[in-house]
């Protein structure tokens, strides 16, 4: 198993992070104290994609903060990132898995209990689990869980668990409290005045949660 910390995890949406820019929101953010990034931008292409990545990458060189590339194995291993985030409609866990190798990040987005009960600790390193609350963020996601329902599926998992959905300031005991270990946002950090700010009350207020 890999020793991550899913606190505060960050995933960068370059449209809602354009007046700062994904790098520069990701860098600020880092100092902040979030804990892991992840690219995710569904309407980029491949080029894009990769030159997004790289500016990435070299914002957060020097921190130990790992960067994930959402759907894409191919882009996240020419660029090296430090994995990759998938769902349950893209590329298997398991053909993930085998091209990833067995050192980088792979995590997997699951919805349900039985999705959950069907990961396999031996391929996925964490879940992402969600939609906590309704959010629009993301207008294709499935039906709000809530903080009961992120319990049931955080138990059902044999990984660690990051939130997702709708979660901002004021959420971090709930979500600690359901079982998951930490926090992933977009909107609460991307599009804020001061992306350093944002990530610093939140990393704060989960690490007060754990005391
Ligand atoms: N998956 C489930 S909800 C979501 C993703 C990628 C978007 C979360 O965005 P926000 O702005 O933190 O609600
Ligand atoms: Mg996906």
């Amino acid at each position: 198993m890999k020793n991550l910390d899913l606190s505060l995890y960050l995933v960068l949406d370059p449209d809602l992070c354009r007046e700062i820019g994904v790098a520069e929101t990701a860098r600020l953010a880092a100092e902040g104290g979030a804990t892991m990034v992840q690219l995710r931008d569904k309407l980029a292409d491949t080029k894009a994609m990769i030159e997004t990545g790289k500016a990435l990458k070299a914002a957060l060189a020097g921190t130990r903060v790992p960067l994930i590339i959402n759907d894409d194995v191919e882009v996240a291993i020419a660029i090296g990132a430090d994995g990759v985030h998938v769902g349950q409609s893209d590329l298997p866990a398991a053909m993930s898995r085998a091209l990833l190798g067995a050192d980088m990040i792979l995590g997997l987005s699951v919805e349900t209990i039985d999705l959950a009960n069907r990961v396999d600790p031996a391929i996925v390193d964490y879940v992402g689990v969600g939609p906590v609350f309704a959010t629009a963020t993301k207008p294709d996601h499935k039906q709000p869980i809530g903080f009961e329902g992120l319990a049931r599926i955080v138990a059902a998992s044999p990984v660690p668990a990051v939130a997702i959905g709708g979660l901002k300031s004021g959420h971090a005991a709930s979500v600690l409290a359901a079982g998951a270990r930490g926090m992933a946002v977009v909107s609460a950090i991307c599009g804020t005045a001061d992306p350093k700010v944002a990530a610093r009350q939140l990393l704060a207020e989960i690490q007060e949660a754990r005391r």
